[in-house]
This record gives structure tokens, sequence and C-alpha cells, in this order.
């Protein structure tokens, strides 16, 4: 890191932990209750990965925009979203984001600048591109950054995506969360570069490789890049290397990685490094850590209970808000 953290205030270093352990505990709270079988669908877990969504929206502003993946959580818990309409869409109710009819790949908050998870690979990226063209054509300083996987790396949409984001200098960010595996495929295996980063050398612009389990060095990286787009700089790709700690989706067999992979990652999870450093650099006491703990607990057992407590939509339901008139009314 070249930045010093000193120059980070006190209230951001805060907001960093507290938003990192916010959302390693939505998703605890949500695995444990999907393996009940209280929640219904898919759920895909951001466990481990929590400082890339967290050091990149630290440096966003409410009315940038995010684009989001089938690993949605993390992102949207970041820029803002409602734990309680967020649960309550998980569970599928009708008090959630989307009326209870997307679930959890599906959500979306235009208020806050998230333009949506989304369940096709690479598909937020040229979503992203659209919004950086819509910004350069209302001439305002907003940025749109794109976070999906590393084997969305691979599809078209993202080769598509960065040539137009740079053709048209548009000030979009993209993030690459390097989680080694797309589903059960190693990143190893399919694809040929040691780090991805190197593709943005294509599209002439930069691209950098980091540590995603550290929410200081990702917080920087963003820096620069969301910087440079706001001034006008273009497309810049972030490539945060990372791990997925638990399964694709939750209760995923797991069958094509061995258990002593997982353990040795478990050691280099973004959290517990980030406590060390608080603690070392006083800034925050163990006490105070336990305090933000508790909080969130009870944060996010309160969205658990909104949605517990939440109806389900009706059947005949499922008809309504399909289309938009051509004045954008909803029917
Ligand atoms: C176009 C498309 N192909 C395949 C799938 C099935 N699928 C869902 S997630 C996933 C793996 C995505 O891997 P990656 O982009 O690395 O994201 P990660 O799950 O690791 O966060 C696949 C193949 C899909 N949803 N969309």
């Amino acid at each position: 890191m070249r930045i010093r953290w000193e120059e980070i205030s006190k209230e951001k270093l805060v907001w960093m932990y507290e938003t990192m352990v916010k959302i390693r505990e939505f998703e605890t709270v949500v695995e444990q209750n999907f393996l009940r079988a209280e929640i219904p669908g898919f759920v895909h877990s951001y466990v481990g990965e929590e400082a890339i969504a967290t050091g990149v929206v630290a440096n966003l502003r409410k009315d940038d925009y995010i684009t989001s993946t089938h690993r949605g959580h993390g992102h949207l818990i970041a820029k803002g979203a409602d734990l309680k309409k967020m649960m309550a869409e998980i569970y599928g109710k009708r008090t959630g984001y989307c009326k209870g009819k997307g679930g959890s790949m599906h959500i979306a908050d235009i208020s806050i600048g998230v333009l949506g998870a989304n369940g096709e690979v690479a598909g937020g990226i040229p979503i992203a591109v659209g919004a950086g063209l819509a910004i350069k054509f209302k001439g305002t300083d907003q940025v749109v950054v794109s976070f999906f996987g590393d084997g969305a790396t691979n599809r078209g949409a993202f080769h598509e995506g960065l040539n137009f984001a740079a053709v048209y200098n548009l000030p979009v960010v993209f993030v690459v969360e390097f989680n080694e595996y797309a589903s059960t495929a190693p990143a190893r295996e399919m694809i040929p570069v040691k780090n991805v980063a190197v593709r943005a050398a294509s599209y002439g612009f930069p691209g950098v490789t980091i540590d995603g389990n550290n929410v200081l060095e990702v917080y920087e990286a963003a820096k620069i890049a969301i910087e440079r787009a706001r001034h006008g700089g273009g497309p810049f790709l972030i490539e945060a290397k990372t791990y997925r700690l638990k399964g694709h989706f939750i209760g995923d067999p797991e069958l094509y990685r061995d258990r002593e992979e997982v353990q040795r990652f478990w050691k280099k999870e973004p959290i517990g490094r980030y406590e060390k450093f608080l603690l070392k650099n006083e800034i925050l006491t163990s006490e105070e850590m336990e305090e933000i703990k508790r909080k969130v607990r009870e944060m996010v057992m309160g969205a658990v209970e909104f949605a517990r407590n939440s109806e389900f939509p009706k059947p005949e339901e499922a008809l309504e808000d399909l289309f938009v008139d051509d004045r954008g009314y909803d029917y």
C-alpha cells in the first residue's frame, strides 16, 4: 500500500469494519436459515469476500451506481440497502425489494444506485457500461462500479463491455472478485493467464491485481480508479484476489475441492486480519468491536423477524409488475 492509513478518517475505518461484520453476519444467518429450509430458491454466499465490496463502496457516493451478481448480498449491504427488505426478498415475502418475486439474485434499489443483482454471469457488465454512457450524456461526475467473478471474465459480455467503455471513455470501474472458482470450475484450469488484470491492456486502460482480502488495499486501489473515472480518466480494471470460503451455493456438496485448501484460506479471511490492524493501531478496542458485532446481530435478527412475519405474495400477483408502459408506469 502506498496510501497511509492515517489519511483515512476514523469514521471511514470504523464504517469499513461495521460493513464487513454486517455482511458476514447477514450471510451467516441466511446460510443457517436456508439450511433449516426457511428460505426458498438459491443462495450464493459472499463469506470471505467482504473486503472487496466494502473497500470499493467506501469510495462511492450515494448517487454513484453499482451492478452486482448472483453473489450480490455484500455489494448491496455495502451500498446501503435496507436489510429488512433484502431479507424479506430472500424469504420470498411481499415486503421484500421485489415483492418476494425475485429472490436473492434479483435485488435492486435505484434510490441508492444499485442497478441490480444479476443471475446471468457477466450480465451486470453491459448494464454498467450503459449506465456509464448515460452519465456521459448527462454530463454529471457520477461513477459506475461493476462487480463480477473470475468466471465472468471469460464471457463475451466482459470483453465487449471493456472495449465499449474504453472506446467511449466511460466512467466505469470493473472489479473482478477473483475467488478461484466459477461454480465447480477452478480458475487455474479455465483462465490461461495468471492475472486477469492484464486483459485491460487489450483495451488500452489500466488493470491492477491486489489482495482482495485486505480491505485497505482494496480501498486504495478503488480510490485511485474511482477518482480517475470521476474526473474523465475513463475505465479501470481492478482484480481483487480472494477466495470463496463457502460452496458455490448454500448446500453445494463441494466435491471439486479438498477441505485442506478451504481451511488454508480461512486463515487469510479479511475480517480477522482487519481486526488485528484496528487493535494494533488503537482504532478500536476489543470491547468496541464486540459491541459493533452485538448491534449488527440485533439488526440482522430484526431483519429475520421482519421477513418471518411478512406474508407471501398471492399466486395471482405473479402476473403483476411485469410490464412498464411508455410513461414508466408499472401495470
Ligand atoms: C450465462 C450464464 N452461464 C452459466 C450460468 C450458471 N452459473 C451461475 S454462477 C456460475 C459461476 C460464476 O462464476 P464467477 O463469475 O467466477 O462468480 P463466482 O460465483 O465465483 O462469484 C455459473 C457458471 C449462469 N448463471 N449464466
